[in-house]
């Protein structure tokens, strides 16, 4: 069969707009994917294969999947906030893109998930995909659903997908959390092209960070990947500094770092 379209949802976000170029080089005549769709909540009308689709909404995110062989899915919520924009963008419209993904013939999605899965483990904690979760909000609990449904969709369906829990996507770090977080825009790449290019992947759920010495999680599933990170935020410990309140405090305290400042919300 003709090889189908690669996807990318959450086009206009911080990272999509990383990604859009670098990805657009795995499309085309005798490349892996036909073409490179494009899609956000907005419109985008000068911008080639673009799709505007709302995740939250069923029968648009069934119609951006059609002709999809591979996802790389961005679009969401991706800071800790009340629950329903949550519910919306992330459980909603994760159950959305597997659904249509089902039904489209996809074979693989590439799940940006987040570190704040296992946000309330304390800082220094060496963790691996395999430690228990411990979400440090709702946007960590909607991540470890989008992992469950990845889980769910392989071992039913035989879709295949590689779940990214990204550390702390910056050009440069920004503060001590990231001398262990940091995952550089060429390790994001490195890290991203590995996941839609490595055979046989099954489900997988493997830490995005770069080669930081100080980095908290293991390099489990890097080497089925292909992933090599060649980056490190060790040379800007000097300038780096605690940004959080106070040294107890559950910012400073624990991996969630920020966004353990975060909530609960008042009703809305
Ligand atoms: P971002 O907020 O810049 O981009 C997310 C995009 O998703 C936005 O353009 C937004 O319009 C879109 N979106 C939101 N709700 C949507 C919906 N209902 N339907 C369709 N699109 C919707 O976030 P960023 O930083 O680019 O992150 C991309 C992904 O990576 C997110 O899923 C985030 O949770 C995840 N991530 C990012 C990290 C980082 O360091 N930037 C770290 C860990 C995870
Ligand atoms: C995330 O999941 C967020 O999307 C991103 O904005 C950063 O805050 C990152 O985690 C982090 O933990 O630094």
């Amino acid at each position: 069969p003709a090889p189908g379209l690669l996807l990318l949802t959450g086009a206009a976000g911080s990272l999509g707009r990383l990604l859009r170029e670098p990805l657009a080089t795995l499309c085309g005549p005798a490349q892996r994917y036909a073409g490179l769709r494009l899609s956000d909540l907005g419109a985008e009308a000068a911008t080639p294969g673009w799709q505007r689709c709302d995740l939250g909404e069923r029968a648009a995110t069934e119609q951006l999947l059609q002709g999809v062989a591979a996802v790389v899915h961005l679009g969401g919520v991706a800071l800790e906030s009340p629950f329903d924009g949550i519910c919306d963008a992330n459980i909603r419209g994760v159950f959305h893109l597997y659904e249509a993904a089902r039904l489209a013939g996809t074979r693989r999605i590439v799940f940006a998930s987040s570190n704040h899965v296992t946000g309330c483990y304390p800082q220094g904690d060496m963790l691996d995909p395999s430690s228990p979760p411990r979400p440090d909000g709702f946007y960590g609990v909607s991540k470890l659903f989008g992992e469950a449904m990845a889980q769910l969709y392989w071992d039913r369906y035989g879709i295949e997908s590689v779940c990214l829990r990204l550390g702390s996507v910056t050009a440069r770090p920004e503060d001590r959390r990231a001398l262990a977080t940091w995952l550089s825009h060429g390790d994001l790449l490195r890290l991203v092209r590995a996941a839609l290019q490595a055979p046989a992947v099954a489900c997988l759920t493997v830490y995005g960070v770069s080669a930081n010495p100080g980095r908290w999680w293991s390099e489990a599933g890097w080497a089925q990947l292909g992933y090599a990170p060649q980056d490190s935020a060790e040379p800007w410990r000097a300038t780096l500094q605690d940004l959080t309140p106070a040294p107890d405090s559950p910012m400073a305290r624990l991996q969630g770092g920020s966004f353990l400042g975060l909530g609960p919300f008042p009703r809305e």
